[in-house]
């Protein structure tokens, strides 16, 4: 199989999510570093457009959203499985809570004044002051959080993980781990980050050890690579086919038209291409860049829109 190239920067969660995740299947990986803020010319010359983070690249197929790259990678590596038959509807519906609901509380918490040096680095007041129109823009009208909010629902959330946890329990659903781990892990890192914030963690203590123990898968075995390196894998692959999958049609769309796809709740920029692939659960576009050459971008269909152009 091609090489697993992670597209990723060092304090992003969800990219620490997929990195625990390579850990906790033992698999070695490349690591590209991308910017953590506008413009990522190499990313976007993978992706059609798509500039969160982080990406998986196989080859010329471009896996967007880490719910997406963890069905990558259970099919690259199934053992051991991050959807244990039977928790695996509970373990995927718990992580979506986690990677809306509870990362979006994180970050309205731990973005105070006292912990941005924590999460971002020492930046100058003009780098600061960049990073915030970005994330404003890529933001657009979605809600925002106070404060206070903030606080209180991340100590009714911390209560609840607490309580799944109760009775010595390893993982939060049982004795395995699952993908719901890994949702709730990275947002405990975040706000773990932010060390002068971090003490609300206090509270729920079977909580912090599952946290230390999570954090023991590692995350794999990985070596650098640079983002032009990259591009040429993509340039000299070519993409997987997907003619001989059922193509499941929900919206009057046949395989082979234009199509956007475009997130649903930030970051709205549309990827446009050919649509060759619609399951249950993904969808794909082929789409030729100057750079990259043919290249086909993936999504999952939960929490991205489709359209004919
Ligand atoms: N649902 C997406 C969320 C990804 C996301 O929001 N990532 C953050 C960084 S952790 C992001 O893209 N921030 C803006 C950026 O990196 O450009 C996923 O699971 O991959």
């Amino acid at each position: 199989m091609a090489d697993l190239i992670f597209h990723h920067y060092q304090n992003s969660p969800f990219s620490e999510k997929v990195r625990l995740i390579f850990g906790f299947k033992k698999l070695a990986w490349k690591s590209v570093f991308i910017p953590p803020v506008m413009p990522k010319p190499n990313l976007t010359a993978l992706t059609g457009g798509y500039r969160r983070t982080p990406v998986l690249q196989v080859g010329a197929d471009i896996y967007c959203d880490t719910a997406l790259i963890a069905d990558v990678l259970e099919r690259v590596a199934p053992t051991p499985s991050l959807y244990p038959l039977e928790i695996e509807g509970q373990s995927r519906t718990l992580a979506q809570w986690a990677d809306a609901t509870l990362f979006w509380t994180v970050i309205a918490y731990v973005f105070q004044p006292v912990a941005m040096p924590y999460l971002l680095g020492p930046l100058t007041p003009e780098q600061m002051k960049a990073f915030g129109a970005d994330r404003a823009a890529m933001r657009g009208n979605a809600p925002r959080m106070s404060v206070g909010e903030a606080t209180g629902s991340l100590r009714e959330y911390l209560r609840r993980l607490e309580n799944m946890l109760a009775g010595g329990k390893p993982f939060l659903l049982g004795a395995q781990a699952s993908i719901a781990d890994f949702s709730v892990y990275h947002c405990v890192w975040f706000l773990q980050l932010a060390q002068p914030l971090a003490d609300i963690l206090d509270m729920a203590p079977n909580l912090k050890s599952w946290a230390a123990r999570m954090a023991e898968f590692g995350h794999g075995q990985s070596e650098k690579l640079r983002a032009e390196s990259a591009l040429e894998v993509a340039q000299e692959a070519a993409p997987a086919s997907f003619d001989d999958l059922p193509f499941v049609d929900t919206h009057g769309i046949a395989r082979g038209e234009t199509v956007t796809i475009t997130p649903t709740d930030y970051a709205l920029d549309p990827v446009e291409g050919r649509l060759v692939l619609s399951s249950d659960t993904e969808w794909a576009v082929s789409r030729t860049d100057a750079v990259a050459g043919e290249v086909v971008v993936h999504f999952p269909r939960l929490g991205f829109q489709l359209k004919k152009i």
